[in-house]
């Protein structure tokens, strides 16, 4: 049985998802879930992931949801398929510590510039410039540390992509449309760094899907 994404294609967390599908060049079948109609608080979406949210994940019988638990899912269950996102023992560890990093420094603050710099403006709302200025601080210490770390090791969780890379590309995506690309411009191994992995063909596979909605 095919693996199915539920999600939208202009959510964060389902990109990662099927950005980490395509790395991995798995067949799966992604099923389109009206955000809008709120299709994700019904009873049949709840039975999926209880909180609501998007994406959920299905492999066989295996429910899934929180979009980096599926993508460890994907890259260790999967791993003699496409890029090895993952690697074994020691350097694993570095791995996680720069997943963990993402997760709870990089994205807390890329979500709060996106929502103010790209999807309030969706709504027709105003942005708040002091959440910007705020928020932009915080994602300044943050990539002060992203260029030490680019400076000793060519991608965050080691020498080679991995996902605590890829886990950045859907906020990266929306961030690098806004003025806030000036700040990752303005550090040279992080710069390096967004063009590398924005580069990579999983991406551009996820943005096809989402310009055919
Ligand atoms: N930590 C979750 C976050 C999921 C999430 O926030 N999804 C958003 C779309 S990007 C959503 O479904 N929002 C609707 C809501 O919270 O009601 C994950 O990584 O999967």
């Amino acid at each position: 049985m095919v693996m199915k994404v539920h999600g939208s294609v202009f959510s964060t967390a389902a990109m990662r998802v099927l950005i980490a599908l395509h790395e991995k060049d798995l067949e799966f079948e992604f099923v389109p879930v009206d955000m809008r109609a709120g299709e994700h608080k019904k009873e049949h979406f709840l039975a999926l992931n209880p909180f609501g949210q998007v994406p959920a994940f299905e492999d066989g019988d295996l429910k899934l949801f929180e979009s980096r638990a599926i993508t460890q899912y994907i890259a260790h269950v999967y791993n003699d398929k496409g890029t090895p996102l993952v690697c074994e023992g020691k350097p694993m560890a570095t791995v996680g510590v720069w997943m963990e990093v993402e997760a709870h420094q990089f994205d807390p603050v890329a979500s709060k510039l996106q929502w103010e710099l790209v999807y309030k403006s969706m709504f027709g709302m105003a942005t708040d410039a002091a959440v910007v200025e705020e928020n932009e601080a915080k994602l300044a210490k943050v990539l002060d540390i992203y260029e030490a770390r680019l400076s000793q090791s060519k991608y965050l969780g080691c020498d080679c992509f991995t996902l605590a890379d890829l886990h950045h590309l859907p906020g990266l995506t929306n961030l690098m449309g806004t003025p806030v690309k000036k700040m990752f411009d303005a550090r040279p191994k992080v710069s390096a760094w967004v063009a590398d992995i924005m580069a990579r063909p999983a991406l551009a596979k996820v943005l096809a899907m989402r310009n055919q909605q």
